[in-house]
């Protein structure tokens, strides 16, 4: 395969723009779950494409959306559930690398009648549909989105640059993560400009907690471990955490920052239960340079994602996630060990695996 067959197979904006010119009732939607990201750009191409003519319609859960819920507003919204192919005449599928991410149902039957066009940044991303925009350097699909209007001189209206404002925001860690690039801060800076309020915002996704969050984060805390010498951090929250909370995993979404505060983790993981998916521990997973990545981590249980931030799920209770994974990850670091021998002579890193409480 050459590099440019790969480069064709990422497509571009202007073949997604042909593509969406060819159809007039779009159907758009985003992966299970919407986070920042997939709700954002949705909700912003919604009415981005609705104020150049197209008719719109976004379908998206709402249900353990989080904070970021109130964009929807902001949109003709359609839950998965009341979604019929043939109200439609074309699917637009943003921040999403595979059908198989849309949720199980009527929306993914809908999905998989119509002709599909697909813009998203995942590097795990299949490449399909009719015509594509991938763009696995890109920090978010918001930054997509915002580029792709930009590109064709559409104007962002204050609810529009929310909505992607949003997804920058969200998908980048609040602009620190290393996928934030100039192009990003450009998008973001333009953003403002069409009168986002930034602070408002910045509470409504990041200081406002329920008491149930903060009951989660105490767990999260007291659960905190590390192994491989403080290679590996890790939490667990288990269904029981959540019933008693009384909240979803979306009110936390950011307690996998605890096991990646740890100063010497290359790897983070949050191990969690929830209500929909019984029997199954989700795995987030998050790694740094210096490290095994967090997709191959996440790659290894059928997960998948970003080089750094990626996800997967893993059959049992968190007990048995835990320790299949802490498994794994023996044998990569042993692998390392013996690929890269220390230098000086140094022992190599311990077959054992260390466990200590912090
Ligand atoms: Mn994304």
């Amino acid at each position: 395969m050459t590099s440019g067959f790969n480069h064709a197979t990422r497509g571009s904006a202007k073949q997604v723009l042909e593509a969406l010119k060819r159809y007039r009732r779009i159907l758009i939607t985003g992966h299970i779950r919407p986070d920042g990201d997939a709700t954002g750009s949705c909700v912003a191409m919604g009415r981005l494409l609705k104020a150049q003519g197209w008719e719109t319609t976004v379908a998206l859960s709402p249900v353990g959306m989080g904070p970021v819920k109130f964009l929807l507003d902001y949109a003709d919204c359609l839950a998965p559930t009341n979604v019929h192919a043939r109200d439609y005449d074309c699917a637009l599928v943003l921040d999403c690398g595979g059908l198989e991410r849309l949720p199980d149902g009527p929306l993914r039957d809908a999905v998989s009648r119509l002709p599909v066009v697909n813009i998203d940044h995942h590097v795990t991303n299949a490449k399909f549909g009719e015509a594509r925009w991938v763009v696995p350097t890109g920090s978010s699909t918001g930054e997509l989105v915002y580029r792709f209007a930009r590109r064709w001189k559409w104007t962002f209206d204050r609810q529009t640059a929310e909505a992607l404002w949003v997804a920058l925001v969200t998908d980048t860690g609040r602009f620190a993560y290393s996928s934030t690039q100039p192009t990003t801060l450009r998008a973001a800076a333009e953003l403002l400009a069409c009168g986002v309020d930034s602070s408002a915002i910045n509470d409504r996704l990041y200081l406002y907690a329920s008491e149930g969050a903060m009951y989660l984060r105490r767990r999260a805390y007291d659960s905190l471990q590390t192994f491989f010498r403080g290679r590996v951090s890790q939490i667990v929250l288990t269904a029981r955490d959540f019933r008693r909370a009384g909240v979803p995993k979306s009110e936390v979404e950011d307690v996998i920052d605890i096991p990646r505060s740890v100063p010497t983790a290359q790897i983070a993981l949050f191990f969690y239960e929830t209500k929909d998916k019984p029997g199954i521990t989700r795995v987030s997973v998050r790694s740094r340079a210096d490290s095994p990545s967090a997709v191959a981590v996440a790659h290894h249980f059928g997960g998948g994602g970003h080089l750094r931030a990626a996800g997967c799920d893993i059959p049992g209770p968190p007990k048995v996630a835990v320790a299949k994974v802490k498994a794994y990850l023996t044998e990569l670091f042993e692998e390392a060990a013996k690929a890269a021998p220390a230098e000086g002579g140094a022992a190599p890193e311990p077959h054992r695996v260390s466990s200590r409480r912090v």
